[in-house]
């Protein structure tokens, strides 16, 4: 390297700067208010809250000291419109005002010295982790950190003022303010549970338990695993009208919108119908028959396909609680390519209405490229996962890796795998399709 280089020697010239002042938490705040912010908070690295993201964010940005928390606020009318474009509308809306805000954050930020990191507020996020954590830095958790809010029984931060009618979004920053802004000491979510109620595939139980993957298959049909899902819909029909059988000309044109205009969600009746918050309880104090009918109840009665996974809670819910809606029954488009990834998704895609009364306990073997001894056990409607062999089975599974994931993509059928001796089983084979019968899709 040439020590002469033009830009070596200027930069060699010039007088370093004097370290700047180190910021406050309320200057900070001040600067993503002024960029357009509706609140925000800031946490130092350090802080225990951030345990389970420092890692994410060190990889990120490796010299970060401290993360912001900035939120957006949405319409909450918008958000309840029975017409769910009204609603995508500002949900992009308010994922694009995120997105500047935080690239004028990170500007106004380097003028006073400070490097910074602006992260994705959703999409686009890194695909090649599917179906992992392909997101950079968990928002939720930071913004609860940050005194943000707190997440309520459907998941979703609900700010004091705002209500859950926010989206979140952090900016990691190479420099540690004079002090940080801490948790709000109560939660705003009021457990009325409507968000319950409102959910059309039953993703939110009362007890707090979240079905990721039903919101997942209905809400994100035509993101990531639904477009998957509809491509192969594509390539297994035979023709136009085998297509046309499957999929109606109402759903491919809302594909070609989401396509064009950016991915429609098809509920997020969870966040509608959430009536917390300072700004946003009014209604519903005032009289609560009248705010369930005006607000829940054109949700629940809407008549909209649901698309479900045949065999999962979410297909039973639906045909119980909404017979006047549609079930679309449809595949997940998670296919695991590794068995580490495979292992890591069966708590999300573990269906425990399904596993009602069962108490099962397999031993696997995995043999070829990912080898390793496992034991799953169903109890409670629990599944737990050790990674040794514990325990009396009621199964014993011994299968190559590389067969079992094409088996689980339905690459490969059990009977071929059994006549290729790839799978060998000790114990009754039921056992195999009753645990099969909790992992539906
Ligand atoms: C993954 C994700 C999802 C997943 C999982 C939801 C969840 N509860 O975590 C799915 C696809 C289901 C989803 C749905 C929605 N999401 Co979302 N989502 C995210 C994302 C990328 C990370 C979430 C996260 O922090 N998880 C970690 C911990 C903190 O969450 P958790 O609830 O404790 O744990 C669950 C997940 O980790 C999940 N999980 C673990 N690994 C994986 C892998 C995959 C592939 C999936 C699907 C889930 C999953 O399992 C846990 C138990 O259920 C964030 C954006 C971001 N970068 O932060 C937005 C975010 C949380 N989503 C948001 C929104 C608005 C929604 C929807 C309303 C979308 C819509 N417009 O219709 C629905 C609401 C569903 C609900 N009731 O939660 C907002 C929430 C705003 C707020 N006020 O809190 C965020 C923060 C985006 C943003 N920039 O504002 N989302
Ligand atoms: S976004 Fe829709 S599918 Fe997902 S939890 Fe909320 S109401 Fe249920």
């Amino acid at each position: 390297m040439k020590m002469d280089h033009p830009t070596i020697l200027k930069v060699k010239a010039q007088t370093p700067a004097a370290a700047p002042n180190r910021i406050t938490a309320q200057e900070l705040r001040q600067i993503c208010l002024d960029c357009g912010a509706d609140d925000a908070g800031v946490v130092l690295l350090e802080r225990p809250e951030l345990d389970t993201e420092r890692p994410y964010i060190l990889k990120a940005l490796p010299s970060t000291q401290a993360v912001i928390s900035f939120v957006v606020r949405m319409s909450p009318e918008a958000v309840r419109s029975t017409a769910r474009s009204v609603a995508n509308q500002e949900f992009h809306a308010a994922t694009k005002d995120l997105t500047h805000i935080a690239r004028n954050i990170s500007k106004a930020l380097r003028e006073l010295g400070i490097r910074s990191l602006p992260t994705a507020a959703g999409f686009p996020m890194e695909m090649t982790e599917l179906p992992g954590r392909s997101w950079i830095v968990a928002h939720k958790v930071v913004a609860e950190a940050a005194g943000m809010g707190k997440m309520g029984i459907h998941r979703n931060v609900i700010h004091p003022i705002f209500g859950n009618f926010i989206l979140l979004d952090s900016v990691l920053i190479d420099t540690a303010p004079t002090d940080d802004t801490q948790p709000i000491d109560y939660n705003p979510c009021l457990e009325c549970k409507l968000c319950v109620a409102a959910c059309p595939v039953g993703a939110i139980a009362p007890d707090g338990h979240f079905d990721a993957v039903a919101c997942l298959n209905h809400n994100y049909r035509e993101f990531f695993g639904g477009f998957i899902d509809w491509v192969d819909t594509v390539a297994d029909s035979k023709n136009r009208h085998e297509y046309q059988n499957k999929v109606e000309d109402t759903e491919t044109a809302s594909l070609w919108q989401s396509l064009s205009f950016g991915a429609n969600y098809k509920s997020a009746y969870c966040v509608a119908a959430c009536p917390a918050g300072e700004d946003v309880i009014g209604p519903f104090l005032r009289n609560k028959a009248k705010f369930i009918k005006e607000i829940l109840n054109p949700l629940q009665e809407k008549e909209e396909p649901i698309y479900v996974v045949p065999g999962s809670d979410a297909d039973a819910y639906v045909q119980k609680r909404f017979p006047h809606k549609t079930v679309r029954h449809i595949g997940s488009g998670i296919r695991p390519r590794t068995l580490a990834k495979f292992l890591d998704a069966m708590p999300l895609g573990f269906q425990r209405g399904r596993a009602r009364g069962l108490l099962l306990r397999l031993h696997f073997t995995f043999t070829g490229p990912e080898p390793g001894q496992w034991t799953f056990t169903i109890a409670n409607q629990k599944l737990t996962i050790e990674r040794s062999h514990t325990g009396t089975p009621d199964l014993s599974v011994t299968v190559n890796s590389r067969a079992w994931l094409d088996f689980v993509s339905k690459r490969r059928s059990l009977p071929n795998l059994l006549l290729t001796r790839a799978l060998r089983l000790r114990g009754n084979p039921k056992h195999l399709a009753t645990f099969g019968k909790c992992f539906p899709g």
